[in-house]
């Protein structure tokens, strides 16, 4: 049996944009996890955490999977590691961070996964590109652009454009 998941993906150390997409690659290298959609890529400002970190670019995706929950967080994870995150500091800056936001409409809470997940319904860098990607979307039964509008730091998210790539550099 498959199930639609969202994940939400953030990264704000190194080479952002082509640590996202190399994850996004990784996420789906498996014939168990099959890309549906894609957002766009927002930058965003850090929420909780060190006040002096630099700047996320944040991404959503929405995938089918076969894996249960559990295999798909140890995927994430598996992810994680490879693109060398370290955990140091609760919230503090990361090469990649990979959360599952939804599981079908799974509600789950276990000491070392919880769906959906706790904070995403009040972070806008999940929010906002998430309605983008899928106008229909809902969490918790609310539209997932009402609560984009809704969130805090909504002002803190912007489109991002990589930089433009010029002969010669
Ligand atoms: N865990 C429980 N539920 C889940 C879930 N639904 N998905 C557990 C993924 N993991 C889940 O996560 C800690 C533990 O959460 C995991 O071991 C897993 O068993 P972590 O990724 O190791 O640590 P973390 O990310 O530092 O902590 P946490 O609590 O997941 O942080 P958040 O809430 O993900 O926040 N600001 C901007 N602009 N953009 C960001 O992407 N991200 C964070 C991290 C803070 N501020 C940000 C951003
Ligand atoms: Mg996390």
């Amino acid at each position: 049996m498959s199930v639609r998941a969202v994940l939400a993906l953030g990264s704000n150390l190194g080479e952002r944009s082509d640590t996202l997409s190399h994850a996004v690659a990784d996420l789906v290298d498996t014939p168990h996890v099959r890309l549906r959609e894609v957002s766009a890529v927002v930058q965003t400002k850090p929420v909780g955490g060190p006040e002096d970190q630099p700047d996320y670019l944040n991404m959503v995706l929405e995938v089918e999977t076969d894996l249960d929950p559990h295999q798909l967080l140890a995927h994430c994870q598996a992810v994680e590691n490879k693109h060398h995150r370290t955990r140091e500091v609760r919230w503090g800056p990361r090469t990649l961070d990979v959360d599952i936001i939804t599981y079908g409409d799974l509600t789950l809470d276990d000491d070392d996964l919880i769906i959906p997940h706790p904070r995403a319904h009040e972070r806008a860098f999940v929010l906002a590109p998430w309605a983008w990607m899928d106008s229909n979307a809902t969490l918790n039964g609310v539209p997932v652009g009402e609560l984009a509008k809704a969130a805090g730091d909504l002002d803190g998210v912007e489109p991002y454009e990589a930089e433009p790539f010029e002969a010669g550099q």
